[in-house]
């Protein structure tokens, strides 16, 4: 049975590989396993079909058989459980890796998200100005100990792991913000997540993805 994931028929960020679906594709990329992309438009993701897979009608899912699972940090645990590759063979080192993928997903990427929304969808909002260097700051709360954390070691914990995976997805959504280059470490970090050969052929393949798709009726 091949695994199938849902994605955005055509990526509102234009190619960027920011759309959650390319940290599925990485996952997918790193552990060797092959898959197909059902594209949806924005309509779709709100129908009956969609909604049976992901309640909230959002990408990416994924299917596997029987099995249909949302929430991109479900989706890679399970592929790191089923594959090997992305947790260590060790109890204790694939608990600590599972620690840093919550940690990700519930401690880091949260106020990136704040900032996100700040940025696009309140950004007509008379109090942004004001708000927006507090919501930069909790993002530096985060960033500084994950610094000092990581110090000088490539990964979080040893060997590459699903953990760094979603690290690396989550603090690539800042680097417009400029604030990942006040971390040196981090953004060498980034740097190479980015230049995993799974990781390029993940964005190669959400961006030929856009690339191929039709812009949208105006
Ligand atoms: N917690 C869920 C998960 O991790 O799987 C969140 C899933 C989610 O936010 N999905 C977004 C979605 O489906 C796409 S990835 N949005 C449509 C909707 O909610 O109706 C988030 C995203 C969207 C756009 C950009 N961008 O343009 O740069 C980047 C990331």
């Amino acid at each position: 049975m091949t695994v199938t994931i849902t994605a955005f028929e055509r990526s509102p960020d234009g190619g960027r590989g920011l759309a959650r679906d390319t940290r599925v594709r990485w996952a997918l990329e790193e552990v060797g396993c092959p898959y197909e992309v059902r594209p949806l438009s924005f309509g779709a993701m709100k129908e009956p079909a969609h909604l049976a897979r992901h309640p909230f009608g959002q990408i990416p899912t994924y299917e596997d058989g029987e099995l249909v699972l949302f929430e991109t940090g479900a989706i890679v645990l399970h592929i790191a459980e089923r594959h090997a590759g992305l947790l260590p063979a060790d109890a204790n080192g694939r608990a600590r890796a599972i620690s840093w993928m919550f940690a990700a997903l519930n401690t880091v990427e949260p106020p990136i998200l704040e900032l996100v929304t700040a940025r696009f969808q309140e950004r007509d909002r008379p109090w942004t100005e004001e708000r927006l260097p507090l919501v930069r700051d909790r993002i530096r709360e985060r960033l500084a100990p994950l610094a000092a954390r990581l110090g000088a070691a490539d990964w979080l914990d040893g060997t590459f792991s699903a953990g760094d995976l979603l690290m690396v997805s989550v603090l690539l959504r800042l680097r417009p913000s400029g604030l990942l280059d006040e971390y040196p470490g981090l953004a060498a970090y980034v740097a190479r997540g980015e230049a995993r050969p799974a990781y390029r052929r993940a964005f190669d393949a959400q961006r030929a993805a856009f690339l191929a798709a039709a812009p949208p009726a105006t």
